[in-house]
């Protein structure tokens, strides 16, 4: 919102205001990448003669939506607001359908390529003058190519001859919200839920709204409300009339509600004896509530279902298989449009590795779920580490459809403190080669939809910390491309977020291109995982070995002794290598090929092993926390080059998120050496510091208040 504007004059397309000299406005984060700031004088100029206000046609809101942020964005950066004289003057970026345009006088267009969300944005030689139009086979083409549009005027690229086209590479991008129906959020460290429940359906938050144009402007058009640990209520009337104000709220932004159910509804709020899928009485009671639900929200998406994982109901209670659960509820969803989407993330009913567990279950059922189901398999076999490699049931499924489901909240990975830009993560296992049926076909290619768990709540600027923003972002620009490059959108966040002034753009991008790195290095260095404390997962605890279940202790994954560290799934241990295609399996069991970043994820090495730098693996390993502690100091220095070029508020904020990053990575890197160097009795490396305290004090160590700890 503008505090205060200044009337300066009148021009013949459009009155032209500039802000007030020294009109403050907060700097929260609070309008993310759509700031829509004034662009410099000479862009601005330039910039008007080719845009100067948009006009939708036709009457789909969601071109009607498109048409106002445009108008919006341009007020703003190229300092215009749109009279109702611009209708016949140049300068005018026309909205629409194809069919919508012709009749508005537009040449006929080509958009068969395009699909239903793709969109054309080009300069046209029209009667009237040139002009832009953006152009898709539905209203959300027409929305995703207006955000397009805005965003190269944002990034001060020239727009006096458009021609850019593109289509999303999956129809389902979504994101997840594990949010409870009490405002608590699983795993979320920016505040509380977005969505107030006592106050809907009546009252619509205008932050709904934001949430909204912000998914739309990345591409997102899927949301499921709920936690994956759903409660059983959010299937009664009441929670669906609020289901349904969202829904309304969202439609306009191209974006369909989903929900996560528990499998065990039928009974908890069904009053039904039990929820076995085969049960025609249980058959009967989804497609009922499924009935009920598009009577309601005629464009519902679907449910997200987590069942026999982490204690949660599901088909195995009743000697039922996945398939089997899956497919009960995606039939009550097919009449309508529906689809399932059922997660693969299982572990603890065998004794096996727990990165084979999923694999087991869900690869014998290949072939056998409904085609509107789809399996959401997690970017690794484990659980969101720092690094993974990729899930072994990407490329294994030829049969089912599976969606990448990727962790934007950072649970794994400093939750609410430091920087950690996680689009390098996400593209490394985009990327991954599955070899799967033959090599050259990565991940990416194997997906037909991405979920992203969010990290979005009620804080002021939504996320938590100003750079969480960026994973948000680069969740949804992934999700429609997934060729894009994690600096490429970096790069282009950067200047929409914070500034286009090369002497901060670039520091940011590389600080933002290295902050992940910097985070495996301090806390799960050369595939080492899950070092993190019990429950809450924040901060180093290597030593827990005493947890019930074998595979939520630290332990289980370092395997330190007096021998060595590392958990050897090779042939000769769990044989997890063997999950992955037969190219990918030889690489990652072979010492001479596998990774280092994934060394001790697939080997038990002895601390003496020698590494390819010709360095020990003892004293390698000790060097990575040590580079981890530096980048993290690096990334504070950086962040004080970059003050002159942006607002105080937002800076002070990240220098005490970064300032805090470090002071974590010194307890990472120093708690960790203290433990495995209990194991490997060798002295440090030259040059690298002791530990500043003992052992027993970081065993001991309970720091209250930290981020993720229930108080
Ligand atoms: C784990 C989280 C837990 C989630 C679970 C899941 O610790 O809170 O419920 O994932 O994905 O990482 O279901």
């Amino acid at each position: 919102m503008r505090d205060s504007i200044r009337l300066l004059g009148t021009a013949a397309a459009a009155l032209i205001l500039l802000p007030a000299p020294g009109s403050a406005r907060a700097e929260d984060g609070h309008r993310l990448w759509l700031r829509y700031d004034p662009l410099p004088p000479a862009v601005a100029a330039r910039d008007r003669e080719s845009v100067a206000s948009a006009v939708g046609y036709g009457s789909d809101p969601r071109v009607q939506v498109a048409a106002r942020e445009f108008n919006r964005a341009a007020a703003g950066l190229l300092h215009i607001v749109p009279t109702s004289r611009i209708e016949h003057h140049a300068g005018k970026v026309m909205l629409g359908t194809a069919a919508d345009l012709r009749k508005a006088g537009v040449p006929a267009l080509d958009l068969s390529a395009l699909g239903p969300e793709g969109y054309l944005v080009r300069s046209v030689a029209l009667p009237t003058g040139r002009t832009i139009i953006v152009a898709g086979n539905t209203g959300a083409g027409v929305l995703y190519g207006t955000f397009a549009l805005i965003r190269e005027l944002q990034l001060g690229h020239s727009i006096s001859d458009l021609n850019l086209r593109s289509s999303p590479a999956y129809p389902l991008r979504m994101l997840d919200h594990w949010d409870n129906l009490d405002g608590t959020v699983e795993r979320g460290y920016a505040g509380k839920s977005l969505w107030d429940w006592a106050s809907l359906p009546g009252r619509i938050d205008p932050r709904y709204v934001d949430y909204a144009r912000a998914n739309a402007s990345v591409g997102i058009n899927g949301v499921v409300l709920n936690n994956v640990n759903a409660d059983p209520k959010i299937l009664t009337g009441d929670y669906l009339k609020k289901v349904a104000a969202l829904a309304a709220v969202f439609r306009p932004y191209g974006i369909r509600v989903f929900l996560s159910v528990r499998f065990s509804s039928p009974i908890e709020i069904g009053g039904l004896k039990a929820a076995d899928p085969l049960d025609p009485g249980v058959a009967a009671w989804w497609r009922a509530k499924a009935d009920q639900i598009y009577r309601l929200i005629p464009d519902f998406g679907g449910f997200l279902v987590k069942a026999n994982s982490e204690g949660q109901p599901g088909p195995q209670d009743y000697h039922r298989t996945h398939a089997d659960g899956a497919n009960v509820i995606a039939d009550a969803l097919r009449p309508h449009g529906g689809t399932v989407l059922w997660r693969a993330f299982v572990y603890g009913n065998s004794n096996e590795d727990r990165a084979k567990q999923a694999y087991d279950e869900f690869r014998p059922l290949d072939g056998k779920f409904r085609d509107n189901v789809i399996l959401q398999v997690k970017n690794g076999p484990i659980d969101y580490q720092p690094r993974e490699p990729f899930h072994p049931l990407f490329g294994q499924m030829p049969h089912t459809r599976v969606a990448l489901e990727a962790q934007v909240t950072r649970e794994y990975l400093g939750q609410n403190t430091g920087v950690a830009y996680l689009g390098t993560m996400w593209s490394e296992v985009l990327d991954a080669d599955t070899c799967s049926p033959r090599c050259g076909t990565p991940v990416s290619s194997t997906i037909s939809a991405v979920a992203g768990v969010s990290n979005v709540g009620s804080d002021r600027n939504w996320t938590g910390t100003n750079f969480d923003q960026a994973n948000w972002y680069a969740l949804g620009r992934l999700a429609w491309n997934p060729r894009l490059s994690p600096e490429e959108i970096a790069d282009e966040w950067t200047r929409l977020t914070w500034s286009n002034d090369g002497r901060a753009l670039r520091p940011i991008v590389s600080m933002m291109m290295g902050s992940r790195e910097a985070a495996v290095n301090f806390m799960t260095p050369l595939g080492l995982a899950h070092q993190m404390a019990t429950d809450y997962h924040y901060g180093p605890a290597p030593w827990v070995c005493d947890l019930k279940q074998p595979s939520w202790n630290p332990c289980y994954y370092n395997r330190a002794d007096g021998h060595g560290i590392g958990f050897d799934r090779t042939a000769s241990g769990s044989n997890a290598v063997a999950q992955y295609a037969p190219e990918v399996a030889r690489r990652f069991a072979d010492l001479r090929d596998v990774p280092d970043k994934y060394l001790l994820w697939f080997h038990h090495l002895p601390w003496t092993y020698r590494m390819r730098s010709g360095q020990t693996l003892w004293d390698e390993l000790v060097m990575h926390y040590d580079e981890g502690v530096t980048q993290a100091g690096q990334m504070s220095r950086t962040w004080s080059t970059v003050r002159p070029y942006v607002d105080a508020e937002r800076w002070a904020a990240v220098a005490s998120d970064l300032s805090r990053e470090q002071a974590e990575a010194r307890w990472w890197r120093d708690a960790s050496i203290a433990y495995f160097r209990s194991r490997s009795r060798l002295p440090l490396p030259h040059g690298s510091p002791k530990p500043r305290h003992s052992l027993s004090y970081y065993e001991a160590l309970r720091p209250p208040g930290l981020p993720g700890q229930r108080l």
